[in-house]
């Protein structure tokens, strides 16, 4: 039995953000039925399509595991197979814009009072505030939750990174909010409404560059490289480069090969624990006990220089070489891996990181699985579904519709 066996969840996500939410609860083992549009569905069914006619790679990634039911839940009938669906279901998740669930007549008051144990989850760009009414886009959310302004170089403009921090980020955390909701129905009975803004998540995987910026009250950050060029600190957190933004200095260095291949590089990070080890194979033996050198504090304006003598080092060696020769010395590094690399590396493959999928209409494809494992409720990974495709199914067995009822619903344009 999977972990969230048993549990219904009424899904109007589309998009990333609340997809990637009812995603992960359909991996650990929820009914997810995802409620779309007639004839239109969740709009990246359409989007970045690879195929021609074939729901996109977009789409089939986030929405694996569930069940896609038709409805038009503006119109009467519609409103009423809603009305049994919210009556049925655990939980009911969805990222419209702002205001869309009230406009449909389906206000938080009003889904409660049809199921006081329902959990009414959203995601919003913004919490309440001056921003409350806006849509949100990924990029917003990275760019109005402290990620952009922090990262990228120094003499660059703020940068927007490809970890989908904002959507996928938000997601994680308004699942989190959803078990712990039903895990507080346990005891109490009763549902209760949970909300997580994009900007609020996006601030909560930022939370170091928030500390960095009450430290600078107290004077400069020692650890950014900034500090070791006699560059002055403004009045905000700076963007770091490729700075580790902890306490151990690290960069990314070129490895043999940089020359032509982009991903060439490793990660490295002069841990002070294993200081000795980093001049030993850099051949700098020296350095360990020469005044100027051999403490942190005393490295702190030289760890350019210091990463350039390293550099010279993994320059001679491929990204995955200067990993086995560093790994058995507790050197802590991290080769630059490509997608390209990902995709083709068997142990993701053996423990269902990477998992190849089959789809009626594309083929076979390449997907991310669950990245949480549990040892009593493995992840079995299935694919999308159509659109609508399991409409009849799921007005029969779920809402206990006879086939003249469900003749009348599609006649009705309802579903
Ligand atoms: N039946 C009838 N109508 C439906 C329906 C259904 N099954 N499903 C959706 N609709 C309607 C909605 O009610 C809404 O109608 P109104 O505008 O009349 O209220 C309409 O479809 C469109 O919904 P939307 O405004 O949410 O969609 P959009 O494409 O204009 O905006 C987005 C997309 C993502 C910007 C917006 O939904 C949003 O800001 N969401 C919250 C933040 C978020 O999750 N962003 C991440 C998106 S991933 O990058």
């Amino acid at each position: 039995m999977k972990a969230l066996e048993g549990v219904q969840i009424l899904d109007m996500t589309h998009v990333q953000s609340g997809p990637t939410c009812t995603q992960l609860l359909a991996w650990f083992g929820a009914d997810v039925i995802k409620v779309e549009r007639p004839g239109v569905g969740d709009a990246t069914r359409g989007q970045l399509r690879d195929l021609p006619d074939v729901d996109s790679l977009y789409f089939t990634m986030l929405n694996h595991n569930k069940r896609s039911v038709t409805l038009n839940t503006k119109s009467d009938k519609g409103k009423e197979i809603f009305v049994k669906l919210i009556e049925t279901c655990d939980v009911l998740v969805e990222n419209f814009a702002p205001g869309a669930m009230d406009r449909m007549g389906f206000s938080w008051e009003r889904i409660h009072e049809i199921n006081p144990r329902i959990i009414y989850a959203s995601i919003k760009g913004f919490g309440p505030g001056p921003y409350e009414d806006c849509k949100v886009y990924e990029n917003v959310a990275q760019c109005t939750g402290g990620s952009a302004s922090t990262t990228g170089f120094l003499d660059g403009p703020p940068t927007v990174t490809g970890a989908q921090i904002g959507d996928s980020g938000t997601g994680l955390h308004l699942a989190l909010g959803i078990v712990t909701a039903l895990y507080h129905r346990e005891h109490s009975g009763i549902g209760q409404r949970v909300t997580a803004a994009m900007q609020d998540g996006v601030l909560n995987l930022c939370r170091v560059k928030l500390r960095d910026q009450q430290r600078l009250q107290h004077g400069p950050l020692t650890e950014y490289s900034q500090y070791g060029q006699g560059i002055e600190f403004g009045d905000a957190t700076p963007r770091a480069g490729n700075d580790s933004g902890g306490g151990q200095p690290g960069w990314i260095l070129k490895c043999k090969g940089w020359e032509t291949d982009p991903n060439a590089y490793v990660y490295f990070i002069t841990q002070a624990a294993v200081w000795g080890n980093v001049c030993d194979i850099i051949g700098r033996p020296e350095w360990k006990e020469e005044p100027g050198y051999a403490t942190p504090p005393e490295r702190l304006d030289k760890i350019s220089q210091i990463f350039d003598a390293i550099e010279e080092w993994t320059k001679t060696k491929t990204k995955l070489e200067v990993m086995e020769i560093c790994n058995p010395l507790n050197i802590p590094c991290g080769p630059i891996l490509s997608m390209r690399e990902l995709a083709e590396e068997p142990s993701l493959r053996q423990t269902g990181t990477i998992v190849e999928v089959d789809h009626p209409e594309r083929g076979k494809y390449l997907t991310v699985g669950n990245p949480v494992k549990l040892s009593n409720s493995v992840s079995q990974v299935t694919r999308s579904p159509l659109l609508g495709e399991h409409t009849d199914e799921i007005l029969a067995d779920v809402l206990g519709l006879s086939a003249e009822e469900i003749a009348a619903a599609k006649s009705a344009g309802a579903v």
